[in-house]
């Protein structure tokens, strides 16, 4: 992995936002698990009023973050649904904004059912062409939203070409980096506006924790995102903050792995006979392998796949028959987990969108963890010889 800052991402994922504890020296921040502060008169007390507001602990976490994607405001929340619809929370009736066509099912979920019933007007563009994107803009248009790598699809978006579209027309960038994890990809060095994430995945990445996380260096937006934290309340407990706050520490040695793992893994579904399609974007003939050789410092630990013969029944049984990779949704954990998108992760996509856009009945998810490679991928062929026959 290349380093491109003063400081390498495994000095800044070690010490973002932690500093000694002013009172006692401890080198963990404490988990602040109050919900006041005493004020010794009215309006008279040391920076900390209630607990929705701001936290120690949660404040802390929410430096890291702001740290580790090189932006200068990060903002802590519930969930990952919580921090997008934070975002979507700035806007009004009227505004128009241009989504990714392949995103997370819950984002395309939120988008669809509560925010274009009340008055937001969205266009799902294939983001990773840009010239869709522009052709899709006018003087209503107010936000671009999009992940790269996609969820499902892998697919790979050129973040600088769309920032060269929005910035000089006012229109906000905002990027789910949750696949990549600030590791190996810093949207805000390449002109978006906001960086989300599920902190729940990679950046927590025990599989312990829901949370989100909102990132940017615009104080104008970071000032009307922390307005609408406050007065919603969907902020990160103190607790949850603490264990985020730990799993960063290791960050960069578990994307590392991941990284390690997933190429790997990605090989050998390729020369698998049984496999059909594998989407990574590590291999020199997926078509965002440019840009993300470009914009990304390797290519992580997410793949998907279909069997050949793509057929739902051999899925089924493939996703139910690994012993490793746990059937579940969810990512980014130090553990590696297999899921059917289709039915599980994706389910809330409408059947004829998911088949336009290529999440196919057979089609498989892997988040591949930190276990030792060898070992998944006798699992892999394990379920590949019971689901075959
Ligand atoms: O689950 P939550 O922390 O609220 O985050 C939602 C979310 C947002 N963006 C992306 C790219 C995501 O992958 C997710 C959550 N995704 C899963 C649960 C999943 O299995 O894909």
């Amino acid at each position: 992995m290349k380093e491109n800052k003063k400081i390498g991402k495994g000095t800044r994922a070690v010490h973002a936002g932690v500093k000694p504890d002013p009172t006692t020296g401890a080198i963990m921040t404490p988990i602040f698990q109050t919900s006041t502060y005493v004020q010794e008169a009215v309006g008279v007390h040391k920076g900390w009023e209630y607990s929705r507001c701001h936290n120690p602990t949660r404040a802390a976490l929410e430096s890291a973050f702001a740290e580790l994607e090189s932006g200068t405001h990060g903002l802590a929340f519930a969930s990952g649904l919580a921090a997008i619809d934070t975002v979507l929370k700035t806007l009004k009736p009227g505004d128009e904004i241009i989504a990714g066509q392949d995103l997370y099912g819950g984002t395309a979920r939120l988008f669809r059912t509560n925010y274009e019933p009340m008055g937001l007007v969205f266009h799902f563009v294939d983001t990773q062409k840009p010239e869709l994107v522009e052709a899709a803009m006018n003087e209503h248009t107010k936000l671009v939203w999009l992940e790269s790598p996609t969820n499902p699809l892998m697919q790979i978006t050129d973040i600088a070409a769309i920032a060269s579209l929005t910035s000089p027309r006012g229109i906000l960038l905002a990027v789910d980096n949750t696949f990549a994890s600030p590791m190996l990809q810093r949207p805000l060095e390449h002109g978006a506006d906001i960086v989300m994430h599920s902190v729940t995945k990679y950046m927590g990445g025990h599989s312990d924790v829901v949370m989100g996380a909102l990132i940017t260096k615009n104080e104008e937006v970071d000032a009307s995102l922390r307005t609408i934290q406050n007065n919603c309340g969907a902020i990160a407990q103190p607790f949850d903050s603490f264990l985020v706050l730990r799993g960063l520490k290791t960050l960069h040695l578990r994307i590392e792995r991941h990284c390690i793992n997933g190429k790997k893994i990605a090989h050998w579904l390729k020369s698998n006979p049984h496999v059909g399609k594998v989407y990574w974007p590590g291999f020199e003939d997926h078509p965002g392998h440019e840009i993300a050789a470009r914009q990304m410092d390797d290519f992580g630990g997410m793949i998907a796949f279909e069997l050949k013969g793509n057929n739902l029944e051999q899925a089924l049984k493939f996703v139910a028959s690994t012993e490793l990779f746990a059937l579940a949704e969810s990512l980014g954990g130090v553990e590696s987990l297999i899921e059917h998108p289709a039915a599980m992760t994706h389910a809330s996509v409408p059947a004829e969108i998911r088949e336009e856009l290529g999440i196919s009945d057979g089609f498989i998810r892997l988040s591949v963890g930190v276990e030792d490679a060898e070992d998944l991928i006798a699992d892999l062929d394990m379920a590949m010889h019971k689901s075959i026959n």
